[in-house]
Protein backbone atom coordinates (compact mmCIF):
# COMPACT_ATOMS: atom_id res chain seq x y z
CA UNK A 1 0.00 0.00 0.00
CA UNK A 2 1.16 3.31 -1.11
CA UNK A 3 2.48 6.05 1.68
CA UNK A 4 -0.86 7.96 3.48
CA UNK A 5 -0.85 10.75 5.60
CA UNK A 6 -2.13 8.89 7.93
CA UNK A 7 -2.15 5.48 9.56
CA UNK A 8 -3.92 5.01 13.00
CA UNK A 9 -4.86 1.75 14.87
CA UNK A 10 -7.89 -0.06 14.47
CA UNK A 11 -9.66 -0.92 17.67
CA UNK A 12 -12.56 -2.66 16.89
CA UNK A 13 -12.34 -6.70 16.34
CA UNK A 14 -12.61 -7.43 12.64
CA UNK A 15 -15.74 -8.21 11.93
CA UNK A 16 -15.17 -9.77 8.47
CA UNK A 17 -12.70 -12.09 9.37
CA UNK A 18 -11.59 -14.55 6.58
CA UNK A 19 -12.80 -12.02 3.83
CA UNK A 20 -11.29 -9.17 2.10
CA UNK A 21 -11.02 -5.93 4.34
CA UNK A 22 -13.32 -3.15 3.13
CA UNK A 23 -13.05 -0.11 1.64
CA UNK A 24 -15.60 2.80 1.03
CA UNK A 25 -16.17 5.89 -0.63
CA UNK A 26 -18.68 8.29 -2.11
CA UNK A 27 -19.05 11.14 -4.77
CA UNK A 28 -21.75 13.86 -4.72
CA UNK A 29 -23.67 14.40 -8.20
CA UNK A 30 -23.52 17.96 -8.37
CA UNK A 31 -21.70 18.45 -11.58
CA UNK A 32 -22.42 17.00 -14.68
CA UNK A 33 -18.25 16.65 -14.94
CA UNK A 34 -15.59 15.16 -12.55
CA UNK A 35 -13.10 17.19 -12.48
CA UNK A 36 -9.16 16.38 -11.72
CA UNK A 37 -9.37 17.35 -8.03
CA UNK A 38 -11.72 14.71 -7.47
CA UNK A 39 -9.61 11.88 -9.69
CA UNK A 40 -6.36 12.89 -8.28
CA UNK A 41 -7.43 13.37 -4.88
CA UNK A 42 -9.65 10.54 -4.36
CA UNK A 43 -11.24 7.99 -7.16
CA UNK A 44 -7.89 7.27 -8.75
CA UNK A 45 -7.33 5.36 -5.16
CA UNK A 46 -10.58 4.40 -5.66
CA UNK A 47 -9.57 2.35 -8.62
CA UNK A 48 -6.20 1.24 -7.67
CA UNK A 49 -7.89 -0.20 -4.18
CA UNK A 50 -10.41 -2.30 -5.54
CA UNK A 51 -8.08 -4.77 -6.38
CA UNK A 52 -6.91 -5.70 -3.02
CA UNK A 53 -10.09 -4.47 -1.10
CA UNK A 54 -13.93 -5.36 -1.26
CA UNK A 55 -14.96 -1.87 -2.44
CA UNK A 56 -18.26 -0.37 -1.90
CA UNK A 57 -18.56 3.19 -3.62
CA UNK A 58 -21.58 5.30 -3.86
CA UNK A 59 -23.09 8.71 -5.31
CA UNK A 60 -24.32 10.64 -2.45
CA UNK A 61 -26.90 12.19 -3.89
CA UNK A 62 -28.96 12.57 -0.18
CA UNK A 63 -25.63 15.21 0.49
CA UNK A 64 -26.12 16.64 -2.96
CA UNK A 65 -29.91 18.04 -1.81
CA UNK A 66 -27.95 19.55 1.09
CA UNK A 67 -27.84 22.62 -1.09
CA UNK A 68 -30.88 23.14 -4.01
CA UNK A 69 -31.00 20.92 -6.73
CA UNK A 70 -32.98 20.65 -10.29
CA UNK A 71 -34.50 17.21 -9.95
CA UNK A 72 -33.93 16.62 -13.39
CA UNK A 73 -30.51 17.51 -13.45
CA UNK A 74 -29.44 15.39 -10.66
CA UNK A 75 -30.80 12.71 -12.10
CA UNK A 76 -29.21 13.15 -15.00
CA UNK A 77 -25.66 13.95 -13.13
CA UNK A 78 -26.37 10.41 -11.03
CA UNK A 79 -26.24 8.49 -14.22
CA UNK A 80 -23.46 10.53 -15.80
CA UNK A 81 -21.83 9.71 -12.29
CA UNK A 82 -21.89 6.38 -12.72
CA UNK A 83 -20.70 6.85 -16.67
CA UNK A 84 -17.66 8.41 -15.21
CA UNK A 85 -16.70 5.86 -12.65
CA UNK A 86 -16.92 3.20 -14.92
CA UNK A 87 -15.34 4.81 -17.54
CA UNK A 88 -12.16 5.17 -15.41
CA UNK A 89 -11.57 1.93 -14.17
CA UNK A 90 -14.11 1.12 -11.32
CA UNK A 91 -15.12 -2.49 -12.24
CA UNK A 92 -18.69 -3.02 -11.37
CA UNK A 93 -17.49 -6.79 -11.63
CA UNK A 94 -15.11 -6.16 -8.36
CA UNK A 95 -17.00 -3.16 -7.29
CA UNK A 96 -20.54 -2.53 -5.33
CA UNK A 97 -21.52 0.98 -7.34
CA UNK A 98 -24.55 2.39 -5.60
CA UNK A 99 -27.01 5.27 -5.11
CA UNK A 100 -27.02 6.32 -1.38
CA UNK A 101 -30.61 7.46 -1.71
CA UNK A 102 -31.59 3.42 -2.66
CA UNK A 103 -30.31 2.35 0.26
CA UNK A 104 -32.44 3.73 3.24
CA UNK A 105 -30.10 2.68 5.99
CA UNK A 106 -27.75 5.60 4.88
CA UNK A 107 -30.75 7.51 6.70
CA UNK A 108 -31.84 5.92 9.24
CA UNK A 109 -28.21 5.34 11.05
CA UNK A 110 -27.92 9.16 10.40
CA UNK A 111 -30.74 9.72 12.40
CA UNK A 112 -29.50 8.05 15.40
CA UNK A 113 -25.87 9.27 14.80
CA UNK A 114 -27.29 13.14 14.88
CA UNK A 115 -28.78 12.29 18.28
CA UNK A 116 -25.23 10.95 19.35
CA UNK A 117 -23.77 14.18 18.17
CA UNK A 118 -23.07 17.75 20.18
CA UNK A 119 -24.16 20.88 18.02
CA UNK A 120 -21.35 22.64 19.29
CA UNK A 121 -19.20 19.14 17.36
CA UNK A 122 -21.43 19.87 14.38
CA UNK A 123 -20.64 23.45 14.70
CA UNK A 124 -16.97 22.69 14.26
CA UNK A 125 -16.76 21.33 10.93
CA UNK A 126 -15.26 23.82 8.59
CA UNK A 127 -17.17 22.29 5.15
CA UNK A 128 -20.79 24.30 7.36
CA UNK A 129 -18.28 27.65 7.58
CA UNK A 130 -17.75 27.89 4.45
CA UNK A 131 -20.24 26.79 2.33
CA UNK A 132 -22.46 29.04 4.56
CA UNK A 133 -20.89 31.80 4.36
CA UNK A 134 -21.72 33.06 0.78
CA UNK A 135 -25.20 32.70 1.72
CA UNK A 136 -25.15 33.03 5.73
CA UNK A 137 -26.33 30.61 8.30
CA UNK A 138 -29.65 31.53 8.31
CA UNK A 139 -30.49 30.77 5.16
CA UNK A 140 -28.19 27.10 4.97
CA UNK A 141 -30.44 24.07 5.30
CA UNK A 142 -30.46 22.14 8.71
CA UNK A 143 -28.99 19.08 5.60
CA UNK A 144 -25.73 20.93 5.03
CA UNK A 145 -25.34 21.39 8.73
CA UNK A 146 -25.73 17.92 9.79
CA UNK A 147 -23.86 16.86 6.52
CA UNK A 148 -20.84 15.05 8.13
CA UNK A 149 -23.05 13.17 9.96
CA UNK A 150 -24.59 11.43 7.18
CA UNK A 151 -20.88 11.18 5.68
CA UNK A 152 -20.56 9.14 9.32
CA UNK A 153 -23.35 6.99 8.71
CA UNK A 154 -22.60 6.13 4.85
CA UNK A 155 -18.98 5.24 6.32
CA UNK A 156 -19.86 3.21 9.06
CA UNK A 157 -22.57 1.18 7.67
CA UNK A 158 -20.25 -1.13 5.72
CA UNK A 159 -17.42 -1.31 8.55
CA UNK A 160 -14.67 -0.45 6.25
CA UNK A 161 -10.82 -0.47 6.83
CA UNK A 162 -10.50 2.71 4.28
CA UNK A 163 -12.30 5.79 3.26
CA UNK A 164 -9.84 7.09 -0.13
CA UNK A 165 -11.08 10.82 0.24
CA UNK A 166 -8.93 14.24 -0.65
CA UNK A 167 -7.46 16.56 2.35
CA UNK A 168 -11.05 18.52 2.68
CA UNK A 169 -12.65 14.97 3.87
CA UNK A 170 -10.37 15.06 7.06
CA UNK A 171 -12.41 16.50 9.37
CA UNK A 172 -15.31 14.52 8.58
CA UNK A 173 -13.27 11.21 8.83
CA UNK A 174 -12.70 11.98 12.26
CA UNK A 175 -16.18 13.02 13.43
CA UNK A 176 -16.70 9.42 12.05
CA UNK A 177 -14.33 7.79 14.54
CA UNK A 178 -15.32 9.71 17.00
CA UNK A 179 -19.27 8.70 16.54
CA UNK A 180 -18.26 5.32 16.08
CA UNK A 181 -16.36 5.03 19.07
CA UNK A 182 -18.87 7.16 21.14
CA UNK A 183 -21.96 4.35 19.83
CA UNK A 184 -19.03 1.47 20.71
CA UNK A 185 -18.86 2.80 24.25
CA UNK A 186 -21.90 3.97 25.20
CA UNK A 187 -23.93 0.52 23.49
CA UNK A 188 -21.73 -2.12 22.62
CA UNK A 189 -18.75 -2.76 19.79
CA UNK A 190 -20.76 -2.40 16.66
CA UNK A 191 -18.43 -0.28 14.22
CA UNK A 192 -14.96 -0.73 12.90
CA UNK A 193 -12.83 2.98 13.04
CA UNK A 194 -11.89 3.81 9.43
CA UNK A 195 -8.91 4.99 8.26
CA UNK A 196 -8.68 8.00 5.71
CA UNK A 197 -6.52 7.03 2.96
CA UNK A 198 -5.06 10.15 1.51
CA UNK A 199 -2.57 9.95 -0.67
CA UNK A 200 0.01 13.17 0.68
CA UNK A 201 1.16 13.80 -3.12
CA UNK A 202 -2.09 14.57 -4.64
CA UNK A 203 -4.66 15.24 -1.26
CA UNK A 204 -5.14 18.79 -2.54
CA UNK A 205 -5.38 19.50 -6.38
CA UNK A 206 -5.56 23.76 -6.68
CA UNK A 207 -7.72 26.00 -8.90
CA UNK A 208 -5.48 26.82 -12.09
CA UNK A 209 -6.18 30.42 -11.62
CA UNK A 210 -6.20 30.63 -8.33
CA UNK A 211 -3.59 28.10 -7.40
CA UNK A 212 -3.69 28.41 -3.30
CA UNK A 213 -7.71 26.94 -3.48
CA UNK A 214 -9.28 23.82 -4.02
CA UNK A 215 -9.97 23.30 -7.34
CA UNK A 216 -13.83 22.44 -6.91
CA UNK A 217 -16.90 21.87 -8.75
CA UNK A 218 -18.73 24.82 -6.36
CA UNK A 219 -16.50 27.15 -6.30
CA UNK A 220 -13.52 27.10 -9.17
CA UNK A 221 -14.33 29.65 -12.11
CA UNK A 222 -14.52 27.88 -15.55
CA UNK A 223 -10.73 28.61 -15.80
CA UNK A 224 -9.79 27.15 -13.02
CA UNK A 225 -11.20 23.82 -13.29
CA UNK A 226 -10.33 20.25 -15.45
CA UNK A 227 -13.10 18.93 -16.24
CA UNK A 228 -13.01 15.55 -17.56
CA UNK A 229 -15.95 15.55 -19.92
CA UNK A 230 -14.96 18.76 -21.41
CA UNK A 231 -13.89 18.87 -24.99
CA UNK A 232 -9.74 17.87 -24.61
CA UNK A 233 -8.46 21.10 -26.07
CA UNK A 234 -10.97 23.01 -24.06
CA UNK A 235 -8.81 21.66 -20.95
CA UNK A 236 -5.00 22.04 -22.83
CA UNK A 237 -6.32 25.48 -23.32
CA UNK A 238 -6.66 26.19 -19.24
CA UNK A 239 -3.50 24.23 -18.83
CA UNK A 240 -1.26 26.47 -21.16
CA UNK A 241 -3.49 29.90 -19.46
CA UNK A 242 -2.55 28.59 -15.85
CA UNK A 243 -1.77 31.43 -13.92
CA UNK A 244 1.74 30.51 -13.02
CA UNK A 245 4.27 32.48 -10.61
CA UNK A 246 6.84 35.11 -10.51
CA UNK A 247 10.26 34.23 -11.52
CA UNK A 248 10.73 31.44 -13.93
CA UNK A 249 12.30 28.63 -12.18
CA UNK A 250 10.68 25.22 -12.45
CA UNK A 251 10.84 24.28 -8.65
CA UNK A 252 8.53 22.80 -6.52
CA UNK A 253 7.37 24.54 -3.81
CA UNK A 254 3.99 25.10 -2.66
CA UNK A 255 4.40 27.67 -0.17
CA UNK A 256 6.49 30.02 -2.67
CA UNK A 257 5.30 28.63 -6.01
CA UNK A 258 1.92 27.38 -5.80
CA UNK A 259 0.78 27.30 -9.69
CA UNK A 260 3.98 25.78 -10.69
CA UNK A 261 4.03 23.46 -7.73
CA UNK A 262 -0.06 22.81 -8.56
CA UNK A 263 1.15 22.11 -12.50
CA UNK A 264 4.06 19.49 -11.07
CA UNK A 265 1.89 17.71 -8.67
CA UNK A 266 -0.64 17.05 -11.60
CA UNK A 267 2.19 16.30 -14.30
CA UNK A 268 3.85 13.58 -11.94
CA UNK A 269 0.25 12.12 -11.16
CA UNK A 270 -0.50 12.02 -14.82
CA UNK A 271 2.89 10.95 -15.67
CA UNK A 272 4.12 8.49 -12.92
CA UNK A 273 7.18 10.22 -12.32
CA UNK A 274 8.65 11.81 -9.41
CA UNK A 275 7.93 15.25 -9.63
CA UNK A 276 12.14 15.70 -9.21
CA UNK A 277 12.49 14.20 -12.28
CA UNK A 278 10.18 16.50 -13.60
CA UNK A 279 12.20 19.40 -11.95
CA UNK A 280 15.31 17.70 -13.65
CA UNK A 281 13.85 17.68 -16.95
CA UNK A 282 12.76 21.29 -17.38
CA UNK A 283 15.66 23.13 -15.64
CA UNK A 284 16.75 26.24 -17.44
CA UNK A 285 13.49 25.69 -19.20
CA UNK A 286 10.43 28.36 -19.41
CA UNK A 287 7.08 27.63 -17.89
CA UNK A 288 5.65 27.74 -21.33
CA UNK A 289 7.44 24.48 -22.00
CA UNK A 290 6.35 22.56 -19.12
CA UNK A 291 2.59 24.03 -19.83
CA UNK A 292 2.52 22.72 -23.24
CA UNK A 293 3.95 19.31 -22.53
CA UNK A 294 1.50 18.86 -19.52
CA UNK A 295 -1.25 20.41 -21.81
CA UNK A 296 -0.51 17.18 -24.58
CA UNK A 297 -0.35 14.92 -21.33
CA UNK A 298 -3.96 15.93 -19.98
CA UNK A 299 -5.20 15.77 -23.98
CA UNK A 300 -3.52 12.32 -24.02
CA UNK A 301 -5.45 10.83 -20.78
CA UNK A 302 -9.00 12.76 -20.70
CA UNK A 303 -9.69 11.93 -24.53
CA UNK A 304 -10.07 7.94 -24.17
CA UNK A 305 -11.86 8.38 -20.84
CA UNK A 306 -14.23 10.85 -22.44
CA UNK A 307 -14.99 8.85 -25.17
CA UNK A 308 -15.80 5.47 -23.37
CA UNK A 309 -17.69 7.68 -20.82
CA UNK A 310 -20.01 9.11 -23.53
CA UNK A 311 -20.06 5.84 -24.64
CA UNK A 312 -21.39 4.09 -21.82
CA UNK A 313 -24.03 7.74 -21.73
CA UNK A 314 -25.81 6.48 -24.75
CA UNK A 315 -26.80 2.68 -22.78
CA UNK A 316 -28.66 4.27 -19.74
CA UNK A 317 -30.04 0.46 -18.59
CA UNK A 318 -26.27 -0.77 -18.70
CA UNK A 319 -25.77 1.63 -16.29
CA UNK A 320 -28.77 1.16 -14.42
CA UNK A 321 -27.92 -2.37 -13.83
CA UNK A 322 -24.95 -1.99 -12.70
CA UNK A 323 -26.51 0.76 -9.88
CA UNK A 324 -28.76 -1.88 -9.60
CA UNK A 325 -26.20 -4.66 -8.68
CA UNK A 326 -24.66 -2.47 -6.40
CA UNK A 327 -27.67 -1.45 -4.70
CA UNK A 328 -28.14 -5.36 -3.51
CA UNK A 329 -25.13 -5.89 -2.84
CA UNK A 330 -24.30 -2.81 -0.23
CA UNK A 331 -28.14 -3.25 1.09
CA UNK A 332 -27.11 -6.57 2.53
CA UNK A 333 -24.81 -5.17 4.38
CA UNK A 334 -26.07 -2.09 5.08
CA UNK A 335 -29.02 -3.72 6.92
CA UNK A 336 -27.67 -6.25 8.59
CA UNK A 337 -25.37 -3.29 10.34
CA UNK A 338 -28.33 -1.37 11.17
CA UNK A 339 -30.20 -4.12 12.37
CA UNK A 340 -27.38 -4.52 15.10
CA UNK A 341 -27.72 -0.79 15.84
CA UNK A 342 -31.32 -0.73 16.11
CA UNK A 343 -31.73 -3.43 18.56
CA UNK A 344 -28.64 -2.04 20.70
CA UNK A 345 -30.52 1.26 20.94
CA UNK A 346 -33.48 -0.11 22.71
CA UNK A 347 -35.82 -0.56 19.68
CA UNK A 348 -38.26 -2.84 19.50
CA UNK A 349 -38.52 -5.16 16.46
CA UNK A 350 -41.55 -5.38 14.42
CA UNK A 351 -43.57 -8.58 15.38
CA UNK A 352 -43.19 -10.77 12.24
CA UNK A 353 -38.99 -9.67 11.84
CA UNK A 354 -37.98 -10.99 8.61
CA UNK A 355 -35.05 -9.09 8.42
CA UNK A 356 -35.65 -5.03 7.42
P1 LIG B 1 -17.31 20.97 -3.83
O1 LIG B 1 -15.97 21.63 -3.85
O2 LIG B 1 -18.31 21.62 -4.68
O3 LIG B 1 -17.78 20.65 -2.45
P2 LIG B 1 -15.86 18.84 -4.78
O4 LIG B 1 -15.33 19.37 -6.05
O5 LIG B 1 -15.00 18.86 -3.55
O6 LIG B 1 -17.18 19.57 -4.49
P3 LIG B 1 -16.86 16.27 -3.98
O7 LIG B 1 -17.93 15.46 -4.56
O8 LIG B 1 -17.20 17.00 -2.73
O9 LIG B 1 -16.34 17.36 -5.02
O10 LIG B 1 -15.54 15.41 -3.78
C1 LIG B 1 -15.33 14.09 -4.21
C2 LIG B 1 -13.96 13.64 -3.77
O11 LIG B 1 -12.96 14.39 -4.44
C3 LIG B 1 -13.68 13.81 -2.28
O12 LIG B 1 -12.96 12.69 -1.80
C4 LIG B 1 -12.84 15.05 -2.20
O13 LIG B 1 -11.98 15.06 -1.07
C5 LIG B 1 -12.04 14.92 -3.49
N1 LIG B 1 -11.62 16.23 -3.96
C6 LIG B 1 -12.42 17.22 -4.40
N2 LIG B 1 -11.70 18.29 -4.80
C7 LIG B 1 -10.40 17.96 -4.60
C8 LIG B 1 -9.17 18.64 -4.82
N3 LIG B 1 -9.14 19.85 -5.33
N4 LIG B 1 -8.02 18.00 -4.53
C9 LIG B 1 -8.02 16.74 -4.01
N5 LIG B 1 -9.16 16.04 -3.78
C10 LIG B 1 -10.33 16.63 -4.06
N1 LIG C 1 -18.42 14.51 1.54
C1 LIG C 1 -17.83 13.74 0.48
C2 LIG C 1 -18.78 12.84 -0.24
C3 LIG C 1 -19.18 11.73 0.66
C4 LIG C 1 -18.32 10.71 1.15
C5 LIG C 1 -19.15 9.91 1.97
C6 LIG C 1 -16.98 10.41 0.98
C7 LIG C 1 -20.42 11.53 1.18
N2 LIG C 1 -20.41 10.42 1.97
C8 LIG C 1 -18.62 8.80 2.64
C9 LIG C 1 -16.45 9.30 1.66
C10 LIG C 1 -17.28 8.51 2.46
C11 LIG C 1 -17.21 14.69 -0.50
O1 LIG C 1 -16.57 14.22 -1.32
N3 LIG C 1 -17.43 15.94 -0.44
Amino acid sequence: MPSTTTSPELTVPDVTVGAKPRVLSGIQPTADSFHFGNYLGALRQWVDLQREYQPFFFIADLHAITVEQDPKVLRERTLRAAAQLVAMGIDPARSAIFVQSQIPAHAQLGWVLQCLTGFGEARRMTQFKDKSAKGGEGASSVGLFTYPVLQAADILLYRPHYVPVGEDQRQHLELTRDLAQRFNHRYKKTFRLPEPYILKATAKITDLQEPTAKMSKSSSSPAGIVELLDDPQVNAKKIRSAVTDSGSEIRFDPDEKPGISNLLTIYSALSDRTVTDIEEEYAGRGYGELKGDLAELVVDFVTPFRDRALELLEDQQHLMDILETGRRQAAAIAEVTLRDVFQRVGFAAPARSTGL
